[in-house]
């Protein structure tokens, strides 16, 4: 594979890839992408500092103003699409289809934010006593951090970024050390949208807004800690959000998490099973099983199970693993060693737990003997176990039966995690139940479409272990604000709220 012509295309410096001491692996075949250099500490002090005076100077510009922004980093993101979707797969291996899609979520989240920026509206209370109004504005927040996973390198931070700028904050990343390149590409595509903003928008933007810094869970550490940074928006593991909260609450600092899920989908007698089998197909294969919002248990009633099951093992047959860049492919590697042995590892405790497993193991191994492709599984499983409240990243669908809806949803929520969820049904009154407060207990539930592929409008993320955040649209933005309540006194008196007296001659 030639990187530098990718690089070049997306306006890379080859230095900045060459001359650092991380060496970043594609998943795609283990070969060496780039060398990055690793930030220290005082790098990571010093990109805050800057991030935060270039939220004192960007805070005062108005909203519509900071839209333009993003309108025209949507637009670098629009021409670049082709290869920095290139990048995203060479780095992280999800397929091209889904390396584009994510970069379409970046341009949609850009529109998106353009749009709002002319919309941070506050309400007007009516107030208790005469002659008083009561209002409340909504004001930019600060330089906030954003940590990011592998398996979405651009997307998930750039939710967050373009709602924050549009919002007027600042922001620094720490994308995953796995797939720092494609952050560097964001940056230099971001500094093409600040020299036209300076040319375009009668001056310049703060360069600032943006600070990427590279590093391991020392970096990490040292930004959920830092008290300049008001909010931390984190995308991980369980384990890593069980880590950082509590130290970010420390300081009172802001979280917004986004953890591991453990996504169900429920198939009920009147589905149709045509469309079920493609939308389980995507969910629980798409990105080798590495989304959060990936289908992990698929609950079926007993008198489908055994067609759906036939028909899934079929197709699963059909899928083609490979290359993520050539098309035709649906399964391309998983990120690296260590997920394969994750995998193999629950298969392993799940057999032991009395489920049935078709596929599964490593495959390629000829031609790629330093990358991880695998054979997406299914494993038929008698009950709900331990191995299935676990998130595993990797294909792997547990299958079980059900007999009774209140079951059924009962199994959806019976796990610590609480992203993702859906129901196959064509019968109206098992669908509303399923979306009622005596439903699915997560972030998301779908009816008729699987648990993953989310667009950019409705506020993302999950109840539970998955760690309460909301991001992306609808009213995620309020996350990166912080509100005042005013109350103004256009009246000659000074009457008190709750008609409390308090009267003083002097
Ligand atoms: C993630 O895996 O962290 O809904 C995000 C989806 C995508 C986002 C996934 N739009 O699957």
């Amino acid at each position: 594979m030639n990187y530098s012509s990718l690089y070049a295309a997306l306006g890379l410096d080859g230095e900045d890839l060459t001359s650092g001491d991380l060496v970043v692996r594609s998943p795609v075949d283990g070969a060496e992408m780039a060398r990055v250099r690793r930030h220290d500490p005082a790098d990571l002090d010093a990109a805050v500092n800057r991030a935060e005076t270039a939220f004192l100077e960007w805070r005062s510009a108005p909203a519509p103003v900071r839209g333009q922004l993003i309108r025209l980093f949507g637009e670098e993101l629009r021409s670049h699409k082709e290869p920095l979707g290139r990048l995203v797969t060479v780095e992280c291996g999800k397929i091209l289809q889904e390396s584009l899609g994510e970069v379409q979520e970046m341009i949609d989240i850009c529109e998106f934010a353009v749009g709002l920026s002319r919309q941070l509206y506050g309400l007007t209370i009516a107030s208790e006593r005469p002659g008083h109004r009561m209002m409340e504005t909504w004001h930019p927040l600060g330089p906030i951090g954003v940590i990011s996973a592998f398996n979405f390198p651009v997307a998930v931070w750039a939710w967050n970024f373009a709602v924050a700028v549009v919002c007027g904050d600042s922001v620094v990343w720490k994308p995953s050390e796995l797939t720092p390149v494609s952050a560097l590409a964001c940056k230099a595509l971001f500094k093409r949208a600040l020299c036209r903003f300076a040319e375009d928008c009668g001056g310049p933007a703060p360069d600032a807004l943006l600070e990427v810094t590279i590093g391991g869970r020392d970096i990490g550490e040292l930004l959920i800690d830092d008290r300049r940074l008001k909010l931390i928006s984190a995308t991980g593991s369980c384990a890593m959000g069980r880590a950082v909260a509590p130290r970010i609450a420390a300081r009172f600092g802001r979280s917004l998490l986004e953890l591991g899920g453990n996504n169900a989908m429920i198939v009920a007698p009147s589905a149709d099973l045509e469309l079920a089998v493609k939308a389980i197909l995507f969910a629980a294969v798409g990105a080798t099983g590495q989304r959060c919002t990936t289908l992990r248990r698929l609950i079926v009633h007993e008198d489908i199970y055994a067609a759906l099951t036939a028909r899934l093992k079929a197709a699963y047959d059909g899928i083609r693993i490979g290359d993520p860049l050539e098309s035709g492919v649906l399964a391309g590697p998983l990120i690296n060693a260590s997920a394969f042995q994750s995998m193999e590892a629950a298969l392993g405790k799940a057999a032991s737990e009395g489920g049935a497993v078709f596929g599964g193991g490593r495959a390629m191994k000829d031609r790629y003997p330093n990358a991880y492709y695998v054979k997406p599984a299914l494993v038929e499983m008698p009950k709900q176990t331990g191995a299935m409240k676990e998130e595993t990243f990797a294909p792997i669908l547990y299958i079980m039966k059900y007999r009774e809806m209140d079951q059924a949803i009962a199994l959806n929520n019976d796990v610590p995690q609480g992203l993702s969820s859906s129901i196959f049904t064509n019968d109206v009154r098992e669908a509303e139940i399923f979306m009622s407060a005596e439903g699915s207990d997560c972030g998301i539930a779908n009816v008729n479409i699987g648990p993953s592929g989310a667009e950019i409008g409705g506020a993302f993320g999950g109840e539970k272990e998955t760690g309460g955040g909301r991001e992306s649209g609808s009213d995620a933005w309020k996350n990166y604000m912080r509100r005042a309540t005013n109350t103004i006194n256009y009246s000659a008196d000074l009457p008190l709220a709750q008609g409390v007296e308090f009267d003083i001659t002097y």
